[in-house]
């Protein structure tokens, strides 16, 4: 099935096809399956992992076995299943990234490549890849750090990034290819767990609270991060995928911003609903990484295209987080 749309200058045809969630075992994927069966129908959506993949808890949805760098498979997968749009969140983060240096930049760039050329092929309409604030490097401002600054990362994930943001907006000036982008905060979420990320330790505190009443933080007290509330990131993921094209100023990918904190507030804030919580610090590599980046983002775009607007601030996503752990989440 095709959708006939008509912009400034002719008709286009969109062709109607499934969606393709690549890595929906991790962090993200599987809660934005989640969302898309809840908004498109499970039978719409393809799972993707190159873990063989246990069922998710939708039955509808189908899963497949995928390893993101066998293009073969890839364009049987999207060939089979009429896959139109495909969300590619396979990646190595940034500090296991910087311990696997080939194979992160091989899965986070080829990955992506291998999606792009098939979009440039006409073999799928639509791309959403993740970005993420580690593009940022030791020389952008800290505060409120711009969308177009200085660009110098100094992490392999960081330099992946950054790369990726350039052949999106290279693929769509060149060939027209469709492909959206966020550039995430950390992200927390208490339904799956994260994998081998700086800003993990976020998460990991709420674990370590409620099954333990002490967390020793990789990240020093003071360090200030940006994240964000799994639920307003699978939001602004699937806003920025239904928004229309013309009102994108950004080829590249999006500034995101909820909120920011330091260990020490997240710590103070956990001690007045644990109050025997103990926090202490043994800062690691993964610290020197966390000082790379922005303390706070700029997202005015993101809100002035396509009408981003957080809704959980941090008091709203500290009772969810531990709500979430203590009634469901994994240990
Ligand atoms: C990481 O810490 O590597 C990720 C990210 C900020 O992209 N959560």
């Amino acid at each position: 099935p095709y959708l006939l749309l008509r912009n400034n200058f002719c008709y286009i045809q969109i062709r109607m096809g499934k969606k393709l969630v690549i890595g929906s075992s991790g962090q993200i994927g599987v809660e934005l399956i989640e969302q898309l069966a809840k908004d498109f129908g499970a039978n719409q959506i393809i799972a993707a992992d190159i873990k063989s993949v246990l069922k998710g808890k939708n039955s509808a949805v189908e899963y497949v076995t995928l390893d993101i760098l066998d293009k073969e498979k890839l364009l049987k997968i999207i060939k089979e299943h009429n896959i139109s749009e495909v969300y590619l969140l396979a990646a190595m983060l940034s500090a296991i990234a910087e311990k696997n240096i080939q194979l992160a930049w091989d899965l986070n760039m080829k990955g992506l490549l291998n999606i792009l050329d098939l979009a440039k092929e006409k073999y799928i309409e639509k791309i959403f890849w993740p970005s993420s604030i580690a593009v940022f490097g030791p020389t952008s401002p800290k505060l409120n750090t711009p969308q177009s600054t200085l660009l110098e990362p100094n992490t392999v994930y960081g330099i992946s990034k950054m790369s990726g943001e350039r052949w999106c907006e290279y693929y769509f000036l060149k060939f027209g290819v469709d492909v959206r982008s966020l550039r995430y905060p950390g992200i927390l979420s208490y339904k799956s767990p994260p994998g081998g990320g700086t800003t993990d330790y976020a998460i990991e505190i709420f674990h370590a609270a409620i099954n333990h009443g002490f967390y020793d933080s990789f990240i020093s007290e003071e360090v200030t991060l940006p994240m964000v509330y799994m639920e307003d990131a699978i939001r602004a993921t699937t806003e920025i995928m239904q928004a229309d094209r013309k009102n994108l100023s950004i080829n590249s990918s999006y500034n995101l911003a909820a909120i920011s904190f330091n260990p020490e507030e997240i710590a103070n804030e956990i001690k007045l609903i644990f109050p025997e919580f103990k926090i202490t610090y043994s800062p690691d590599f993964r610290n020197k990484i966390a000082l790379s980046w922005p303390s706070t983002i700029d997202d005015s775009f993101a809100r002035k295209d396509w009408g981003w607007k957080h809704d959980f601030d941090l008091k709203k996503t500290i009772i969810e987080m531990v709500n979430g752990i203590k009634n469901s989440g994994f240990n």
